[in-house]
C-alpha cells in the first residue's frame, strides 16, 4: 500500500490525534493558548511527520475530513480547559492550521459555525491559522472565505509570516488579528550577525496594524528576552514545550 491509501483509512482507524503546544505571554511568562498539530500514528509504519503526511493530505483532499475532525477535537479540548479554571484564570485560546484546501472548501464556514455552536466557546478563543501562500494563491476567493470567518468573530492569523509575499497593502486586506512570525527569522535573534532588522520591521508593522505577533520556534532565553523588549507579544517553542497530547497537559 502506497502512504496515500495507507492515509485514507487513517481518520477512520483513529490513526490521527491532535497534540497542543502552548503559546505564552512574553512578558509575564503566563499560559495564553495552545497551537494544535495534527499527528499520525501509524500500527506498523510507526509515528510519521506531518511534513510527509500533510501534503499528502492536501493534495487528495484528505485534509478536509481531518481537518474539520481536528478542529472539532481542538474547540472541544479548549471547552473543557476553560472549564477546568478559576474565574480568575487567563481566559486560553485554541490555534488551528487551515490548508488552502480548507479554505476553498464551501463548508468550512458552516462547519466552523457549528463547532462554535457545539462547544459555546467565545468566537475570538479560536483562531485560524492560515498561510500567506494559500492566500495569495487566490486572493479574492480567499478573502470572501476569511471575511466570513472573520464576520463569526473568530480570529485569524496568518501563519509563517515572512516566508511569503509579506506585503504591507496585503496584509491590511486580510481582516486578521494575528501574525506569527516564521521561526526562520526567530532563531537568529539575539545572535551575532543576525538579521534582526526583519523581525523590527515586522513588529513595527504589526503594531502599525494594531496585529498581535507570535514569535514561533522559540528555544532560547536570548531569543525570549530579545522579543520581549522589542515588544513582540508572544511566543511559541521548544523554551516552553513541544506539542503534546491533551493527555500529558495538567
Ligand atoms: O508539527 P510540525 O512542526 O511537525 O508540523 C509540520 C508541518 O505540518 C507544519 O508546517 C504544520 O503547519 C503542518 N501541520 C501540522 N498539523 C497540521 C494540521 O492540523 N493542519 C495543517 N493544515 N497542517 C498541519
Ligand atoms: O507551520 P507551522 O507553524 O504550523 O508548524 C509549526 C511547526 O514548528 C511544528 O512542526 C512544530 O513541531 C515546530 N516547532 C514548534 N516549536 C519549535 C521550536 O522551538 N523549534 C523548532 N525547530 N521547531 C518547532
Ligand atoms: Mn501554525
Ligand atoms: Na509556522
Amino acid at each position: 500500500m502506497t502512504l496515500e491509501q495507507e492515509l485514507r483509512g487513517a481518520l477512520e482507524r483513529g490513526e490521527l490525534y491532535p497534540t497542543y503546544q502552548p503559546i505564552v505571554d512574553l512578558s509575564t511568562g503566563e499560559l495564553d493558548g495552545y497551537e494544535t498539530l495534527m499527528r499520525w500514528r501509524h500500527p506498523t509504519l510507526g509515528l510519521i511527520s506531518p511534513l510527509r503526511f500533510v501534503p499528502i493530505a492536501e493534495e487528495t483532499g484528505l485534509i478536509v475530513d481531518a481537518g474539520a475532525w481536528l478542529l472539532r477535537e481542538a474547540a472541544t479540548q479548549l471547552a473543557t480547559w476553560r472549564a477546568e479554571r478559576g474565574p480568575g484564570d487567563r481566559p486560553l485560546h485554541i490555534s488551528v492550521n487551515i490548508s488552502v484546501r480548507q479554505l476553498r472548501d464551501r463548508e468550512l464556514v458552516a462547519i466552523v459555525r457549528d463547532v462554535l455552536d457545539e462547544t459555546g466557546l467565545p468566537p475570538d478563543a479560536l483562531w485560524l491559522e492560515i498561510t500567506e501562500s494559500g492566500v495569495m494563491e487566490d486572493l479574492e476567493t480567499a478573502l470572501a472565505t476569511l471575511d466570513e470567518l472573520r464576520g463569526l468573530g473568530v480570529t485569524l492569523a496568518v501563519d509563517d509570516f515572512g516566508t511569503g509575499y509579506s506585503s504591507l497593502s496585503y496584509l491590511n486586506r486580510l481582516p486578521v488579528g494575528i501574525v506569527k512570525l516564521d521561526r526562520s527569522f526567530v532563531s537568529e535573534v539575539g545572535e551575532q550577525g543576525a538579521n534582526e532588522s526583519i523581525v523590527r520591521a515586522v513588529l513595527a508593522m504589526a503594531g502599525a496594524l494594531d496585529l498581535k505577533v507570535v514569535a514561533e520556534g522559540v528555544e532560547t532565553d536570548v531569543q525570549r528576552d530579545w522579543l520581549r523588549d522589542q515588544g513582540c507579544d508572544l511566543g511559541q517553542g521548544w523554551l516552553y514545550g513541544k506539542p503534546v497530547p491533551a493527555s500529558e497537559i495538567g
